[in-house]
């Protein structure tokens, strides 16, 4: 098989980035190991920032989401039962959109599908070879039969669990990691929001997030013990903890029946760089943000508009120039967007230890600034809805 660009994972980094080399007439395959429904109903991120939204539409992705997602001017905070709002609409002119990760990526598959895109799903034993030679290529398993793709580059895309990281020799990469001591218990559940808004609680008991998928569906985030098991939360004590942590006097959190539920481990995590010859990562395959900035699927898009815009100017003009400023250009991002992420999750959530009651004080002075000054509540929201992507 031949392609010009050999993409290995079809979430939504791998399934973006070749919608937008079809749109500049650029080939590629996407190898994706899981099943088509396995990818569309793997419950993941919520909220999208402004750059992120004004791309997809730019790209005639935006129907559904302008559609069905739902804009937010704003995002609650909470620091035991005090609730401040902080106004990004006002403090930036811009927003956030709530639109499911799951529902971008039906939009991308269907999109692929209609543009006779080539999307092969359930591959299997992938391996990636000569990537630091003009001649890239990708071996695969599909249908018991086994193939050697060949491209003019090859992008990773394959997640923090995939296998295009660690093509690039432990020689050339450099690895920054954080793990927390808590993992999020995340919960989908059929009733509906009782916010209008996302709440970010940090409580005595620990960090809880209330989000939200629809009118009809409620998305909610529990700190937990990182490797906590999931019998450890029957139904009952998950709905008693989201009332503790989330109350305020005079509010009511509906609860419903629960659909979904998991643990995540949390952390932050940067390989650098982002190319190795013609091998370019994108997305969660080089860096992982702890989820308290909403920030991971919105970074994955970064990457692949900026990948994107680099291999169109190759073909278009021989220049090399953009991929070469390819790993720098991410990065740069990559730690504006690391910063803030930490910071939200060190701003609400107990790391424990023999000094956590100073750490409390720290956090609640960090409310206290965050109510007072707008200055500080800007900060968080231009982070937040995202810094300017053009
Ligand atoms: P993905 O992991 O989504 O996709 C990689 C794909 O590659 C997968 O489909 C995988 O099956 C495939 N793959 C792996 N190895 C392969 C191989 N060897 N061969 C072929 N295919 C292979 N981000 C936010 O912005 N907000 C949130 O609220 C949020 N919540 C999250 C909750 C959870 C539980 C998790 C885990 C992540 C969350 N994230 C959130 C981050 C998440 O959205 C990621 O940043 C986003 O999925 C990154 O997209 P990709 O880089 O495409 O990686
Ligand atoms: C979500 O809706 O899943 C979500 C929202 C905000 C976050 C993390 C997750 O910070």
């Amino acid at each position: 098989m031949r392609t010009q660009v050999a993409i290995v994972g079809g979430g939504p980094a791998g399934l973006l980035l070749s919608h937008l080399l079809h749109l500049q007439g650029i080939d590629s395959v996407v190898l994706e190991r899981r099943s088509q429904e396995y990818v569309q109903q793997r419950v993941r991120a919520g909220v999208l920032e402004q750059g992120t939204v004004d791309l997809l539409r730019e790209v005639g992705l935006g129907e559904r989401m302008l559609a069905e997602g739902d804009v937010h001017g704003g995002v609650y905070l909470q620091f035991d039962d005090e609730r401040q709002h902080i106004p990004f609409q006002e403090l930036t002119g811009r927003a956030i959109t709530v639109y499911g990760q799951q529902e971008v990526v039906r939009d991308l598959n269907e999109r692929r599908r209609r543009d006779g895109g080539q999307v092969l799903f359930e591959v299997s034993d992938l391996s990636v070879h000569d990537v630091t030679t003009e001649h890239p290529f990708v071996r695969f398993t599909h249908d018991g039969v086994d193939h050697e793709l060949r491209a003019d580059f090859v992008a990773g895309c394959d997640g923090f669990h995939g296998v295009c990281r660690e093509v690039i020799p432990a020689g050339v990469r450099t690895v920054y990691e954080r793990v927390y001591p808590f993992g999020w218990l995340g919960i989908l559940a059929t009733v509906s929001p009782s916010s209008d808004e996302l709440i970010y609680a940090n409580h005595a008991n620990g960090f809880a997030l209330h989000s939200m998928r629809s009118a009809t569906l409620s998305r909610f985030y529990l700190q937990c013990a990182p490797d906590e098991p999931i019998e450890a939360w029957p139904d009952e004590r998950i709905w008693a903890e989201l009332q503790t942590r989330l109350g305020t006097p005079g509010w009511t959190l509906r609860e419903g029946p629960i659909i979904d539920k998991a643990v995540t481990a949390m952390r932050s995590f940067v390989a650098e760089p982002l190319r190795h010859g013609r091998l370019f990562l994108a997305g969660d395959s080089a860096h992982i943000v702890p989820p308290t900035g909403a920030k991971g699927l919105n970074l994955a898009v970064f990457d692949v508009d900026r990948l994107a815009g680099a291999i169109a100017d190759f073909y278009r003009t021989g220049s090399t120039t953009g991929m070469d400023e390819y790993s720098a250009q991410c990065l740069r991002r990559v730690w504006r967007v690391q910063h803030f992420s930490w910071w939200m999750t060190s701003m609400t959530h107990h790391f424990g230890g023999p000094d956590q009651d100073f750490e409390r004080r720290l956090q609640r002075s960090q409310f206290d600034y965050l109510r007072t000054s707008p200055a500080a509540a800007t900060t968080l929201a231009e982070n937040y809805v995202g810094l300017p992507t053009r």
